[in-house]
């Protein structure tokens, strides 16, 4: 470890690195490590007080993606990862985890152990309801993505962003993953669900309509640089609590368009709420959940485009930009291009090959395939009618609209 050199940690030699590079734990602290990442990319360890129960969170990427080897990638993004969360703590502080060392020889970073909060995907899969999140989750992605912006920034101030936070072969990734592959299974890699192939070959692969509208959001992604995006904002890079929400894991972050990541968000919540449609018993509980993702779809694109226009008029210098009708203007974009991301990464997650287990855990397969055929079918209207989601009473419709046409 003191040889200047990277190694890759393991449970035992991140105990000594943890004791030499942090003074967090007491000298006669009995630490024990384990390795808890379940991500793609990296490995993550949790260094513990066993007495004390203090702990902290070691993270270290190597050459390569852990799920998928042959995807080799820099370590830069370790870099790109702190110095992001870095840049987060100073405008959200409240939704970050707090980063204690950056190491750029050992490509880790070691941070705060967020041990009262669990992973949103997880709590999603069991059908827990979290009343604040789209109140919080609004707060974040408008702050992050107006306040890093030309329409509030510096003109000069925003451009060294830009250099600083390029990452090529993150982007090179969410373009194959994301874009390119599950159209056109060009890289080979994606992972339909045996059932459903027919379905995907005539309705995703066969649809030239839909690549074109494809198409067009894909040149938005490699050529907007907007605002600086978390990049993978899927519900598990989402800790949360009944108090508040963190977003970690933000690897893949660069400048891009400010939609990408509120269509995340939207995208994996209506992932959640197609696989509950077929999953869940009915009765009070299912419609309690429905009703409370409908309403947080909702509530998120409303309470993100009245905070988004309130950040623009009220912080911009510019006075060309901080006009009612510019933020409107500038806003709504943003939400359309929202809806078409979302889409994305709907489609891209039941037929590219980096699935969740929202879906996958459906263990009926007649209930998988109405929850993929459904979703898919949202996914393209999602990207086909883009310029019709103005508002967040727009997204509930669909979700009315589609469920009611599956399920009857
Ligand atoms: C090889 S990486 C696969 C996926 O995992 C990440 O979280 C991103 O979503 C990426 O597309
Ligand atoms: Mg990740």
């Amino acid at each position: 470890m003191g040889s200047g050199k990277y190694e890759k940690l393991t449970e035992i030699s991140v105990i000594g690195y943890v004791r030499e590079k942090l003074d967090f734990f007491p000298l006669n602290a009995r630490l024990s490590a384990k390795e808890i990442g379940d991500g793609n990319l990296n490995f993550v360890y949790r260094v513990k007080d066993e007495e004390g129960g203090k702990s902290v969170i070691v993270k270290q990427s190597d050459e390569f993606a852990r799920s998928t080897p042959e995807y080799h990638l820099t370590k830069d993004r370790s870099r790109i990862e702190t110095e992001i969360l870095e840049y987060q703590a100073g405008l959200v502080p409240e939704h970050v985890p707090q980063v204690f060392l950056y190491d750029e020889i050992m490509c880790c970073c070691i941070m705060e152990d967020l041990v009262q909060y669990r992973i949103l995907r997880s709590e999603l899969t069991l059908h827990k309801i979290y009343p604040d999140f789209a109140e919080q989750m609004a707060k974040f992605l408008s702050v992050m993505l107006i306040c890093t912006s030309d329409a509030v920034m510096d003109s000069e101030e925003k451009k060294k962003l830009v250099k600083k936070f390029i990452n090529p072969e993150l982007c090179r990734i969410s373009e194959d993953l994301v874009f390119t592959d599950p159209y056109t299974n060009a890289g080979g890699t994606n992972d339909v669900f045996p059932p459903m192939r027919m379905f995907v070959e005539e309705e995703i692969y066969g649809d030239k309509l839909l690549h074109t509208e494809v198409s067009k959001l894909y040149m938005e992604f490699k050529t907007n640089t907007q605002s600086l995006l978390h990049g993978d904002l899927h519900s598990g890079s989402v800790f949360i609590n009944e108090d508040n929400i963190k977003i970690f894991d933000p690897e893949f972050a660069f400048y891009g368009p400010a939609g990408y990541d509120v269509g995340n968000v939207i995208g994996n919540l209506l992932l959640s709420w197609g696989a509950a449609v077929y999953v869940m018993e009915d009765g009070s509980e299912k419609e309690q959940f429905l009703s409370w993702i409908k309403e947080t779809v909702e509530k998120l694109v409303i309470r993100f485009m009245e905070e988004s226009r309130r950040l623009i008029i009220e912080s911009s210098r510019d006075p060309l930009c901080n006009t009612p009708d510019f933020a409107f203007w500038y806003v709504e974009k943003i939400v359309q291009e929202s809806a078409g991301f979302a889409g994305l990464e709907i489609i891209r997650r039941i037929v590219g090959e980096a699935h969740v287990k929202d879906v996958t855990g459906i263990e009926d397969p007649q209930k998988r395939i109405q929850a993929e055929k459904m979703l898919l079918r949202m996914g393209k209207i999602l990207i086909g009618q883009r310029g019709e989601f103005i508002c967040g009473k727009r997204f509930a419709q669909l979700m009315e609209g589609i469920c009611r046409s599956d399920t009857d």
